[in-house]
């Protein structure tokens, strides 16, 4: 990307003045226009959807139907298939517990998972299986997905390491199995093209903040005919066709899965986070320079770096020490078991890690202050005088 580039896009983040903001695997920074765009929604057509009839509950509906019209054609799906959560974690939870699953039955997930597609499957007492990570990779994939697997659920790209998994692949082997396809897509979608009709995942899921767009609003995609089948979630308004004293008739989809007034300022947002998204270059070769930089300095250990990302340590510190040490610094990155548990303690054996994440904003200066803030916290640290 040219240098000319990313200087430009800078001003649409105010923070970027302040910080060298590394962290955005855990949230990324939101551009002036998605913030406006919703602005505009609370200033000029504040209104329900899908209820009202007058103006501006009719304009406010029409941005809402627009927003998942955008979203659907961002990934490559019709709109009948992307249903509005609160984020990747919600989606999760609705496919895990709407896919009347039995105790007992068999789940396949993997070591590198983030605990929101964990603990909603653990959640139901199911068999959970998984596929081991080693040296980065899925390993064995072929040993674990079998005849009485009944739902793969897998991260396109790991939130610690950054490796990006062959989720075409995993498909293929799940379909031949008679297995589903659950994808979490939280760390893709703001780095990788994402096509859910190329991939022939049954469900992928991700989250708006993670890429430009707000807090609060995420998008479970699932094929039509399994939205259709699955069992309803939340219920209450919204989401049925007939309410009786005795009981309800679920509606269509994607409506059956949007108990309540949904988050339409968010929808607005997320669409305007994708009208960004597709002016932006997502190739960002920082991981590259960053990797090299830290190998620099022998007081450091990198555990793994790929899509957007690197995970290390400072030798003899911990994580949040480091972290607090380059706050003062003004570079924020993100300490600690990464809500990766089981790839942080059980398979890296580490109670935390530092994990720098970079998007199309960022540049080689905001690598260079954190270098040399990993300078300063070694000298504090592990110096000599001390
Ligand atoms: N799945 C993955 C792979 C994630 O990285 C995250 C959030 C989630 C699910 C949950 O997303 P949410 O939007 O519902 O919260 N990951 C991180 C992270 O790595 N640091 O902070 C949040």
């Amino acid at each position: 990307m040219e240098i000319k580039q990313v200087l430009d896009y800078r001003k649409d983040f105010p923070i970027l003045n302040r910080v060298s903001y590394l962290d955005n695997a855990a949230t990324s920074l939101t551009p002036k226009e998605v913030v406006e765009e919703m602005n505009k929604y609370y200033f000029d057509y504040n209104a329900n959807v899908h209820r009202g009839v007058h103006e501006l509950s009719e304009k406010a509906t029409v941005a809402y139907n627009d927003a998942r019209e955008k979203v659907a054609k961002f990934i490559n799906a019709n709109s009948k298939e992307i249903v509005f959560t609160s984020g990747t974690t919600e989606s999760l939870n609705l496919v895990a517990k709407s896919l009347g699953l039995k105790k007992g039955d068999e789940v396949v997930l993997t070591e590198m998972e983030h605990h929101s597609n964990i603990v909603p499957w653990q959640q139901l007492g199911l068999d959970i299986k998984y596929i081991k990570v080693v040296d980065g990779k899925l390993e064995n994939i072929h040993e674990v997905i079998t005849e009485k697997t009944k739902v793969v659920s897998l991260t396109h790209v790991s939130n610690v390491l950054g490796t990006i998994n062959d989720v075409k692949l995993i498909a293929e082997v799940a379909h031949e199995k008679g297995a589903l396809l659950v994808i979490d897509g939280a760390q893709a979608v703001a780095h990788l093209k994402v096509d859910v009709r190329d991939l022939d995942c049954d469900f992928y899921c991700f989250s708006g903040h993670k890429m430009f767009g707000p807090t609060g609003m995420g998008v479970l995609y699932g094929k039509k005919e399994l939205l259709s089948e699955m069992n309803v979630f939340n219920t209450g308004g919204g989401m049925i066709s007939e309410v009786t004293k005795e009981g309800f008739k679920e509606g269509e989809v994607p409506s059956k899965f949007e108990a309540g007034t949904p988050n339409i300022a968010g929808a607005i947002g997320l669409a305007k986070a994708v009208d960004y998204i597709s002016k932006v270059d997502l190739g960002n070769d920082l991981v590259d320079y960053c990797v090299s930089r830290l190998k620099e300095l022998d007081f450091v250990d990198i555990y793994g770096s790929g899509s957007s990302m690197v995970a290390f340590n400072v030798k003899g510190v911990h994580a949040h020490d480091v972290a607090t040490i380059l706050d003062r610094f003004n570079v924020a990155i993100r300490a600690g078991h990464m809500c990766a548990m089981p790839l942080v303690k059980e398979v890296l054996k580490l109670n935390a890690v530092c994990r720098a994440s970079f998007c199309f904003y960022n540049n080689k200066e905001d690598v260079d202050k954190m270098i040399e803030g990993l300078k300063k916290v070694n000298e504090v640290f592990n110096g000599t005088d001390l």
